[in-house]
């Protein structure tokens, strides 16, 4: 998992977690190790509806309790001593990230409602991001041409994550991320997720990287690439070739992470993300149903018809508008606007961007933005 965006979190119900358990743990010697039930999870609570007479306890006291399992799990880590002393004691809950993380869209409410792509895709491959794509594309392409020979992922694909994620470099997050993964991991509802990129965002820090440099998204994701701590560790290259893999400051470093990314998700060279096609209104949609559901964000996937070739869905009179897939490659059929409105069969290497960040808009929208930035 590269990080942890606004989607992947949809679908958690938020929860009044303001009475977080607070009693012996405070006390404990701070190098045994804290079991977790000292610190309550805030979605084993029951709600509490806010009135005037409910009496909201001072979160404060549950995180310095805290700060004593996030000492345990760094030295547990292999974190050094200087930077668990540095930084862990000063640490303070961040209330603004918990309020963000809660109040993701789609948090509540009717969630088997999906809307229709089109207007995402006028508000997300605008003809600003276009151009600009264009222009950085036209700028960086000597090096971005060899990344793409050593990995096989087009440089226009790179560049439209890049679009999408950081607005090509100029929105990277202000957040400090240590703060930002420290107050998720207490806030309880994806702790080992959290706990275990707390502890590689100080491993960055033991690897001489500064904490002013650790700056990104409210919920960890930092740089150019915008990748969680981990991802940062084992994915982040070097693509000007200076044998530095700076993903805060040299965005052709930023690009080639991404592509090395996409690679490790198992991008296949040579093949489309996807195509657009049109589907005869004959089509039985039922006989085409996949009914295996996806171990990763199934919601994502359970809107894809099963995988077949590209031959297989020719004879059942889906076509491309233009450009085809090989007819041994095998692509799922997505109508993100419904019957009679443009779809997409899209291949194993959608599913790559899809790693990236699990949203079908995301990734259409990456896809279409990548193709207009080649004038496709
Ligand atoms: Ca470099």
């Amino acid at each position: 998992m590269k990080r942890v965006g606004i989607l992947l979190l949809r679908g958690v119900l938020a929860v009044v977690g303001s009475s977080i358990g607070m009693t012996a743990s405070a006390q404990m010697d701070p190098l045994a190790p804290l079991p977790e039930a000292q610190v309550q999870p805030a979605q084993q609570l029951v709600p509490v509806p806010p009135t005037a007479t409910t009496v909201i306890p001072q979160p404060s006291t549950g995180f310095e309790a805290y700060r004593q399992r996030l000492t345990y799990i760094a030295r547990s880590g292999g974190i050094s001593e200087a930077t668990i002393a540095s930084i862990i004691p000063y640490l303070e809950l961040n209330n603004r990230v918990i309020r963000l993380d809660r109040g993701q869209p789609g948090a509540v409410g009717n969630t088997s409602y999906t809307p229709p792509f089109a207007p995402y895709r006028r508000e997300h491959v605008t003809s600003d991001l276009i151009s600009r794509g264009q222009s950085r594309y036209r700028d960086l392409w000597p090096w971005l041409s060899r990344v793409e020979q050593r990995t096989g992922v087009p440089a226009s694909v790179m560049m439209a994550i890049y679009g999408h994620e950081t607005s090509y470099g100029s929105v990277t997050g202000g957040f400090d991320i240590i703060e930002a993964l420290a107050s998720l991991a207490y806030e309880g509802r994806r702790r080992p997720l959290f706990e275990s990129e707390f502890v590689a965002g100080l491993k960055l820090i033991d690897m001489g990287i500064p904490r002013w440099r650790l700056k990104g998204s409210y919920a960890g994701a930092t740089g150019y690439p915008q990748f969680m701590p981990s991802t940062v560790i084992r994915l982040r290259a070097d693509g000007d070739g200076d044998g530095r893999a700076e993903i805060w400051s040299n965005q052709v470093d930023g690009l080639a992470s991404i592509a090395n990314y996409l690679k490790d998700a198992g991008w296949k060279a040579g093949i489309p993300w996807g195509i657009p096609v049109s589907v005869p209104s004959s089509l039985d949609r039922n006989s085409i149903r996949n009914t295996v559901a996806a171990t990763e964000c199934p919601r994502v996937h359970a809107r894809h018809s099963r995988s077949m070739t590209m031959a297989q869905w020719r004879a059942l009179g889906v076509t491309p508008y233009g450009q085809s897939i090989p007819d041994t490659e095998t692509a799922t059929l997505l109508e993100p606007d419904g019957q009679g409105q443009t779809a997409y069969l899209l291949t194993g290497n959608y599913k790559a961007i899809l790693k990236y960040n699990c949203s079908n808009f995301y990734a259409l929208s990456v896809g279409l933005l990548a193709n207009a930035i080649v004038g496709r």
